[in-house]
């Protein structure tokens, strides 16, 4: 299978799946969803013979900085609820493989990039990782399973509060409060990643396989939550304050909200 925006590199068990879109901080666009969705949906369940797959953004900058921005301003009236729906859809072909996922951070892990960082199994940072949900900044909210998954690592004061001031974690903050598994010196985040998924393929893979199914299973209780999520995006996507924010960013100037 061939893709656009993701680089494929095999070694041994383990694939790494590299974002590659540096320039633009390797932001989410319909592209790289869509390649997403074909290696985790499609490329991914065929290969038997995978014990691990490391997912992280091209350059040191950033893992991903969010859904791309600039594809915002040519949303129509639906396009906002589909979006985050198929969003939903892709993230859980992620935590829903039954090989584990292990996201490397370097640099920024927002909004959108934060949400898939949160889909992968465990997470490795960088010193200078930097996680959060900035989404308020353009006036929506967290579509891509966000409001649903920080609250699952992070409780609900912290998450509450990350989502209401758009603040960031820095990789130390991330450590503490649970949302990622280890941070590691600048340069050492894939050893480790490895490290983690080799010491992992020694177990049984039907097993790892079960532990997943099992762990994902406690939080099902309720989906509600992700779909009250689409909606709520569905309905921020329309508002005025979302058109100006996403310009204010292109423009590179500050967003004049009115709530509306
Ligand atoms: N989308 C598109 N382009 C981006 C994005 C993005 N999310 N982030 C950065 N870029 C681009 C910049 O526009 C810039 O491009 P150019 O050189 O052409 O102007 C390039 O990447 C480098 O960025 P900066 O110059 O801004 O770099 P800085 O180091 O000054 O700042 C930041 C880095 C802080 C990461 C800054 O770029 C930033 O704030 N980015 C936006 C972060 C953000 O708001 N993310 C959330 C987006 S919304 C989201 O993810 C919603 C998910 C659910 C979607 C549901 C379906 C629609």
């Amino acid at each position: 299978m061939s893709y656009q925006n993701l680089i494929l590199t095999e070694e041994g068990p383990f694939i790494t799946v590299t974002i590659n879109r540096e320039k633009a901080l390797n932001a989410l666009n319909q592209q790289t969803m869509s390649d997403l969705a074909q290696f985790f949906g499609e490329d991914l369940p065929h290969r038997e013979n995978v014990r691990g797959v490391i997912l992280h953004g091209a350059g040191d900058r950033a893992f991903v900085a969010g859904a791309d921005i600039k594809e915002f301003t040519s949303l129509t009236d639906d396009d906002g609820a589909n979006m985050a729906r198929r969003g939903q859809a892709v993230f859980f072909l992620i935590e829903r493989s039954k090989v584990p996922v292990v996201a490397v951070i370097q640099g920024f892990a927002l909004g959108g990039g934060c949400e898939l960082a949160m889909a992968c199994h465990m997470r490795i940072a960088g010193e200078k990782a930097r996680f959060g949900q900035p989404e308020v900044n353009l006036g929506i909210i967290p579509g891509y399973g966000g409001t649903q998954r920080l609250i699952q690592y992070i409780g609900k004061s912290k998450a509450t509060e990350l989502m209401m001031t758009g603040d960031m974690l820095n990789a130390e903050e991330a450590y503490r409060l649970g949302l990622v598994n280890h941070v590691v010196p600048q340069g050492e985040e894939m050893a480790k990643a490895k490290e983690l998924l080799e010491k992992i393929a020694t177990k049984g893979p039907k097993a790892i396989g079960k532990v997943i199914e099992s762990i994902n299973a406690y939080y099902q209780y309720d989906q509600d939550g992700f779909a009250k999520e689409v909606d709520c995006f569905g309905e921020v996507t329309l508002s005025e304050d979302f058109k100006e924010g996403a310009q204010a960013f292109i423009e590179k100037r500050p967003a004049n909200f009115t709530g509306k």
